[in-house]
């Protein structure tokens, strides 16, 4: 078949389409890194992990060595800019995110970048900047952030029967967020940043409006709580358009991953996170028991999330788009973060300072 075929339609037209895999760079190699790094080799089709970079070396080495084909980079600013790299996940620590996505925005290469997107709503509101100058001349996007809850079967379940009017208007929405436990660096603070913020997330996803105050109560703390911080804590969040919010959050349990969500709408309403999976019955004393297991942590829980995210995200930039939370959803939850920490100092309620979209 001549070029001159192709060119008259006998053959789809290809020259858009990359014919090789998406080689990715990952900055980040400690928990969630690795496990990206796994995911990408293992799972994930059209993907190559080409080159990985951490502060710690001998780690970095590790997980190269598991991957053929992969290098180390000790600079990361260097992975991104190398011309062997077409994409690149972040997953170093969060005070390296906006260095790092603003220099991929810099080289125009998709990026990835685990939550949160910067450290303060300033800083993710010049990422946006960033991302939207580059779309002005380009057309493309490049930015998504890892809120992978968007990605979980029973999330995009829920989220679809919310958008299709299943429970008529949604009014009030219950999470309740429980870790088994926690390092003993965890603050309350970071039960807003790390945790609350994912709760954040799926609001504006299941919702489709922006949050606009925050309020944050501290109930009698676990003798289980990190010495001297208030766990758990109830967040009360208030949307744009004049729905409720409430988040338990409760990060030393000492039971296992409870992630769970209940809409209620006005003809309706729907949970989920039930771990419903097997049920089991069981003899014993004192008596007969029914139980399901609980995941562990959120690796396990969410681990077809990440799966899907991950997949969702090599192909689209393969097709030069974003296939998820963006730049914006970033700056929502870091402007929506920054309140629930103020309101946790003051315990008033707090107005969430936001630019207009
Ligand atoms: C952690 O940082 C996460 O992102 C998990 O998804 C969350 O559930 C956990 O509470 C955080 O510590």
């Amino acid at each position: 078949m001549t070029t001159a075929e192709t060119r008259a339609g006998v053959l789809p037209d290809l020259a858009d389409v990359p014919a090789r895999d998406l080689r990715v760079a990952v900055l980040g190699v400690g928990m969630m890194g690795a496990d990206h790094v796994a995911r990408l080799y293992s799972r994930i089709s059209g993907a190559q992990v080409v080159a990985v970079s951490d502060a710690f070396a001998e780690k970095a080495e590790q997980v190269a060595a598991a991957v053929p084909g992969c290098r180390v980079m000790g600079d990361p600013l260097a992975a991104i800019a190398d011309d062997d790299v077409d994409a690149v996940l972040i997953a170093t620590p969060g005070q390296f995110h906006e260095e790092q996505v603003l220099a991929c925005i810099g080289r125009g290469k998709p990026v990835l970048c685990e939550k949160p997107l910067t450290m303060d709503a300033d800083s993710a509101l010049a990422v946006v900047r960033a991302e939207d100058e580059y779309t002005a001349r380009t057309g493309r996007r490049l930015v998504q952030v890892g809120f992978m809850r968007r990605f979980d079967p029973e999330y995009a379940e829920l989220k679809a029967l919310i958008a299709g009017g299943g429970l008529g208007e949604p009014l009030l929405v219950h999470c309740a967020h429980r870790n088994a436990a926690v390092p003993p660096h965890f603050t309350s603070e970071m039960m807003v940043n790390d945790s609350v913020v994912h709760e954040v997330d799926v609001a504006r996803f299941l919702l489709d409006e922006e949050i606009a105050a925050v309020t944050v109560l501290r109930p009698r703390a676990t003798r289980h709580a990190v010495a001297g911080q208030s766990d758990p804590l109830l967040v009360l969040f208030e949307t744009t358009g004049g729905r409720m919010v409430d988040v338990e959050c409760f990060v030393s349990t000492g039971v296992g991953y409870e992630v769970r969500t209940e809409v209620v709408g006005e003809d309706g309403s729907a949970m989920i996170g039930l771990d419903l999976g097997l049920v089991r019955l069981a003899g014993g004393t004192p008596g007969a028991t029914r139980s399901t297991g609980i995941a562990p942590d959120f690796r396990q829980r969410f681990g077809r999330a990440y799966d899907i995210e991950l997949q969702r995200w090599v192909d689209a930039a393969r097709r030069g788009e974003v296939d998820g939370p963006g730049a914006w959803d970033g700056y929502a939850a870091q402007a929506v973060c920054a309140a629930g920490v103020e309101a946790l100092h003051s315990g008033r309620r707090t107005e969430v300072r936001m630019e207009s979209r």
